[in-house]
């Protein structure tokens, strides 16, 4: 016998919505969801292990597709001088910032950035998350965007979760150094480096005034295309400098945060079939007042992924759960289109097809929780109710 019977459930496959199944059972066998419906099982696996539900609610397992969670440090000062009326870009004009964050980074060891990720990742896990994307981005130097990178994998071996990768070399513009320079004496080496040593699976940016313009960023997603990797971009976060158009013209997986991305913004994300991934633990932080336009993604057919962006600064959420209940509240988004934005649209912002619904022959990363419909996963606000989690048929 090579798996096991997940029954009594009422299951959200998010199957083109909550795609709810009442009473229903997964088949997992090797990993995988081999079967998924309501009532009798298929007589093919009579003697296999079966496990109640006890008629709780069966999710795919949760997707955080935007994370910063390795990092040095913390900005706990920089919290308190926006509250003395400093504004985030200020801040970071004024050497805070993500440069700070930087040389916290640079400065711990590889244990300390894995002890730090992990206590975050451990945070995430409670709550059902099975896959996480990780980015670099707070090395801005050779040698530590590459730590960065293996620390992320590290986490992936030392927890049943999966760790997809992201460079992201342009973040920002280091202290003393100038963008173009750096773009390509440090950014582009060490894409290469990376690449070649296994450490990445997406390459992103920032595109902002703070940080890199649209040449510059074309420049690293040039070399991502040469090396045959996915593209994905921090664009419109704070302002519209055509990042969204740049991401859709080079096929990009997925652009975030997009608060000032436009009505053409939404039909060039819909024309290349990139998902807009909303952020809305940056927008609350910064106390952000544009929202993302989610009525033109709606009508363009854009899918729309929601993350943590889980980082010291504009971001210090680890808590899918509750980004669920700030898509809803802050961006108005429904609770179905919340829970597919950390499954099946999360899966898509990460170019994975092989999770993110229960549906037969994707990987068998569940989530059972203590609720009875799928909107109380977003409806509350501080409250954990998963009972349990399967990573890769394993509970
Ligand atoms: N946008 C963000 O929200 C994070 N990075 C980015 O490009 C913030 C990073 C930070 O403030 O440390
Ligand atoms: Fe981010």
């Amino acid at each position: 016998m090579s798996g096991w019977v997940l029954s009594d459930a009422r299951i959200a496959t998010m199957e083109g919505g909550y795609g709810l199944i009442e009473g229903g059972s997964v088949v997992i066998e090797n990993g995988r969801i081999a079967w998924v419906g309501a009532g009798a099982v298929p007589s093919d696996y009579d003697g296999w292990e079966r496990v109640s539900a006890g008629g709780r609610l069966v999710t795919p397992g949760l997707i955080d597709c935007h994370t910063h969670i390795v990092f040095g440090g913390h900005r706990a000062r920089e919290f308190e001088l926006r509250l003395e009326g400093a504004s985030y870009e200020q801040i970071a004009r004024e050497g805070g910032g993500i440069v700070s964050t930087v040389a916290a980074t640079r400065a711990a060891s590889d244990a300390v950035l894995i002890e730090g990720a992990l206590g975050r990742l451990d945070a995430l896990i409670s709550e059902g998350v099975t896959t996480i994307e990780v980015k670099s981005g707070y090395g801005l130097d050779h040698e530590t965007e590459l730590r960065m990178l293996r620390a992320a994998r590290e986490l992936g071996a030392r927890r049943a979760v999966e760790v997809c990768t992201s460079f992201l070399g342009a973040h920002a513009v280091p202290a003393g150094s100038q963008a173009d320079d750096y773009i390509d004496a440090v950014c582009i080496p060490a894409l290469r480096a990376a690449r070649a040593e296994g450490l990445v699976d997406a390459v992103d940016g920032f595109c902002e005034g703070i940080a890199f313009d649209t040449n510059q960023i074309a420049r690293v997603f040039d070399v991502a295309r040469e090396l045959q990797l996915p593209v994905k971009l921090h664009a419109e976060q704070l302002s519209n400098m055509g990042g969204t158009q740049l991401a859709a013209r080079y096929g990009a997986l997925s652009a975030d945060h997009v608060e000032y991305a436009s009505e053409d913004d939404a039909a060039a994300l819909a024309k290349s079939g990139t998902v807009a991934v909303l952020l809305p633990g940056a927008f609350y932080t910064i106390r952000e007042t544009q929202a993302p336009p989610v009525a033109a993604f709606r009508a363009h057919g854009v899918p729309m992924a929601l993350a943590t962006d889980c980082n010291p600064g504009s971001s210090p959420l680890s808590s899918l759960l509750l980004t669920l209940n700030m898509g809803c509240t802050l961006f108005r988004l429904t609770p179905e289109e919340a829970l597919l934005g950390v499954t099946a649209h999360a899966a898509r912002a990460l170019g994975l097809d092989d999770r993110g619904r229960i549906v037969p022959g994707l990987r068998a990363d569940l989530a059972i929780w203590d609720v009875e419909t799928p909107a109380e996963l977003a409806y509350r606000i501080g409250f954990n109710p998963l009972h349990a989690r399967i990573f890769g048929g394993e509970r």
